[in-house]
């Protein structure tokens, strides 16, 4: 945002007692940069940074949205986001699984960084439920102390924070958040969760009365809106399993599903229309993405192949929403971004300093006006569900990927699986090459046919971050 030469110091006004269209006048002249030569540092100095809306949606694959062209499953209210937002479709998130992705939103940093690789310890390290086990799950949560947590570095620029919806990381104190609804291990049900979870599925009062709570305290907010939907048990009101049947889904499963994804936008819709009458949209920045993906079995319960869990496409990919009315300007973005982005792009949204030891980068001057990334690759990494060894992700490791331009390279490891074998079949251990351009559910594996792209990408991942004491084939073998 700033530019050499003579600073000119704004300072937002607090957010009770000003002219919301006075705000919405200079968000705008900042973003179109219509200020004549004067440059300015505006969240950077701003007394008053703009309030930081996550919306994270539990289980729901890069498909299943209005905007994103699906079909049957209707979502209006993040169809209305998506109209106000710089979309990008091409989102991912670097690990499949609930915990180590929302460890990476909340920290900034991969799984191997942060170390909250998996949803659990081991159960063969000790038997669940055992002394032994509590320890280590203890140990896992422990992790998250370690970090400099978002909620922790907002705190520093004088924002208020809450927590609603999935954390896994003991109580919502031990994130940095100032309030939220998780009690945590080793509290009853506080594996995931506990009060937490009530979020949306039961309402939205205690956002809303936080929301209400930094208006009165005239502090600027960061909201963790994480409910447990589309996420099973997929038990929506009658009337939108009702609507699916109606419209020709066969599977109940499936209808069901689809079910959980429209509840969850409705909940969005009633957190989105909140804000906007408390008169707050022109001065709060919302940012979407969900965990993980998911691809209902249409006869059982559980999620297909290659999606929860997963390296593929099913898994990862994640459209990516930023919204910031009067500074961004709507529109789909070709950029490749991840999760790891978020915490940069938070913190420049915030003014305060970005950690040069982040890997993301501040994705604001590309969602603002389409400035390009300087971003060439984006890496992930996939580790069991079951964590072998809380200090040591590469006991782990199952999966390594990339994606360049329209090509992925994933790399296959035999980190041990315990449970969840099925999930992890691995019966391609080869380097698996796939354009996704052309192939976007990955059908096709081309790496026999480009030995060289292959040895390049595997350049690239072992330049990434060096893995040592695991087999992997990183050239094809017939
Ligand atoms: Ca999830």
């Amino acid at each position: 945002m700033s530019k050499p030469g003579s600073t000119v110091i704004v300072r937002p006004l607090p957010h009770r007692g000003i002219s919301r269209q006075t705000l919405r006048n200079l968000w705008l002249a900042i973003g179109l940069g219509i200020v004549g030569c004067l440059s300015l540092t505006a969240s950077a100095e701003a007394d008053s940074p703009p309030n930081i809306v996550l919306i994270l949606s539990d289980d729901q694959s890069w498909t299943d949205y209005g905007f994103m062209g699906h079909d049957q499953i209707e979502t209006p209210n993040l169809d209305r986001l998506a109209a106000n937002s710089a979309v990008f479709k091409r989102g991912y998130v670097p690990t499949a699984l609930c915990r180590p992705s929302l460890a990476t939103l909340a920290t900034g940093l991969y799984a191997h960084q942060h170390k909250i690789s998996g949803n659990d310890p081991s159960p063969t390290t000790a038997k669940k439920n055992s002394p032994e086990y509590k320890e280590l799950q203890a140990q896992l949560i422990s992790q998250i102390d370690r970090q400099p947590t978002l909620p922790k570095l907002l705190a520093k620029k004088g924002y208020l924070s809450h927590q609603s919806g999935k954390w896994w990381e003991g109580s919502f104190q031990r994130g940095g958040f100032t309030h939220g609804m998780t009690r945590g291990f080793p509290e009853r049900g506080g594996r995931h969760g506990d009060d937490g979870l009530k979020i949306g599925r039961e309402g939205m009062k205690p956002v809303f009365d936080f929301v209400d709570h930094s208006i009165e305290e005239e502090k600027p907010f960061f909201l963790w809106y994480a409910p447990f939907l589309p996420h099973t048990p997929h038990n929506p009101p009658a009337r939108l399993y009702e609507k699916y049947k109606a419209k020709g889904v066969e599977s109940d499963f499936v209808a069901r599903y689809y079910a959980n994804c429209e509840w969850f936008d409705e909940t969005c819709g009633q957190l989105i229309d909140f804000i906007d009458e408390r008169g707050l949209t022109n001065s709060t920045v919302y940012y979407y993405i969900s965990d993980n993906g998911w691809i209902q079995s249409t006869d059982t319960k559980k999620y297909a192949l290659r999606s929860k869990q997963s390296p593929y496409e099913g898994g990862t990919r994640q459209p990516t929403m930023i919204s910031w009315q009067g500074v961004i300007e709507p529109g789909e973005r070709t950029d490749i971004v991840s999760s790891i982005d978020f915490v940069p792009t938070m913190l420049g949204v915030a003014g305060a300093e970005i950690p040069t030891s982040l890997p993301g980068i501040n994705l604001i001057p590309v969602a603002r006006d389409g400035q390009p990334t300087g971003r060439e690759i984006i890496f992930g990494e996939g580790c069991a569900h079951d964590i072998a060894d809380i200090e040591d992700p590469s006991k782990s490791l199952l999966y390594r990927w990339c994606i360049r331009g329209d090509w992925k390279l994933l790399l296959t490891y035999d980190g041990a699986v315990n449970r969840y074998n099925s999930s992890h079949p691995r019966t391609e251990r080869r380097p698996q090459l796939f354009n996704l351009k052309n192939d976007p559910h990955e059908n096709k594996n081309l790496a026999k046919a480009n030995p060289d792209l292959v040895a390049e990408l595997v350049q690239e991942i072992s330049e990434w971050y060096p893995v040592s004491g695991r087999k992997v084939l990183t050239k094809w073998e017939d």
